[in-house]
């Protein structure tokens, strides 16, 4: 993407997220509808809908040439990434939002022809915005952020993943993945992927690991975390596909093999 269209394209879309940011901060004390969708715990409000109801409407208007994949139903069903594709989650960590009100992400994720170009993840409540443009560094706010250390060393790594790898799985053996937690310095669980991410690029967790993620979930921090030479992948180590869900590795490329390697290890079917 030329560099004069992908600034334009940045502005627009960092005016609507505080925008919509804006919108979300007045309305989260107003009652508002909760839905489950998948299970008990995979919820939806109205406040989800309303948010990418506006995004939606704002690239179709600007952007009538743009494509839009996102999770509530306000997108296409693509088959490819062809052309310039918003990849949107209007807020990830719906349950941190219903449970918490805060600790929850805007997340777009801006792609040309399948190639990250914008990230963009605006964590609401405490009005903090990641951002990254390919080639250009990641920042937060208008702090560009370092590139991580490459000389990490296992024993000090804090990663983040919930408490289902270390239970009985489907996908890898849950005792390799409880030595793992016990090997490195802390485990974390924030509930939001998008801000996971963020965190992996900011450095103050060293990686993140995910089953079962939509493009809407990642495409913003893989940009983001790119920047700051970390690296992403599923759990065998292969490039992800933004059009199918995808079990998520995001790290500092320092311990990512050692992860492979030893520690996930995947159950035969
Ligand atoms: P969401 O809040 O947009 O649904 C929670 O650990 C993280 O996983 C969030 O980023 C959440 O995004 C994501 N996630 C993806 N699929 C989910 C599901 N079926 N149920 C709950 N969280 C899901
Ligand atoms: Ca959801
Ligand atoms: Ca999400
Ligand atoms: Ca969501």
């Amino acid at each position: 993407m030329n560099t004069e269209i992908r600034e334009e394209i940045f502005k627009q879309a960092k005016k609507w997220v505080l925008e919509a940011g804006e919108t979300i901060r007045t309305k989260i004390n107003e009652p508002y509808e909760i839905d489950v969708k998948s299970n008990a715990n995979d919820l939806v409000t109205t406040l989800d809908k309303d948010t990418e109801f506006f995004f939606a409407t704002n690239i179709k208007s600007v952007y009538p040439d743009h494509h839009l994949l996102s999770e509530e139903g306000y997108g296409e069903d693509l088959t490819t990434l062809d052309g310039t594709v918003w990849i949107i989650d209007p807020i990830d960590g719906t349950m941190n939002f219903v449970h918490q009100k805060k600790h929850f992400a805007i997340s777009i994720g801006i792609y040309q022809d399948g190639i990250g170009e914008i990230g963009l993840i605006y964590d609401v409540m405490a009005d903090v915005l990641y951002h990254a443009k390919k080639n250009e560094g990641a920042y937060k706010n208008n702090a560009k952020l370092a590139p991580l250390n490459q000389n990490l060393k296992f024993e000090e790594v804090i990663f983040g993943l919930n408490h289902f790898w270390l239970c009985e799985n489907r996908l890898v053996d849950e005792h390799s993945m409880q030595k793992f937690v016990k090997k490195i310095r802390g485990a974390r669980t924030y509930g939001s992927a998008a801000l996971e991410l963020a965190y992996v690029a900011e450095g103050i967790m060293d990686g993140y690991l995910s089953m079962s993620l939509s493009a809407w979930d990642v495409a913003a921090g893989i940009v983001i975390v790119n920047e700051v030479g970390g690296i992403t992948s599923n759990i065998d180590g292969e490039q992800i596909n933004m059009l199918k869900k995808n079990s998520i590795l995001t790290c500092n490329a320092a311990i990512q093999r050692n992860i492979i390697d030893n520690y996930l290890i995947k159950k035969r079917k």
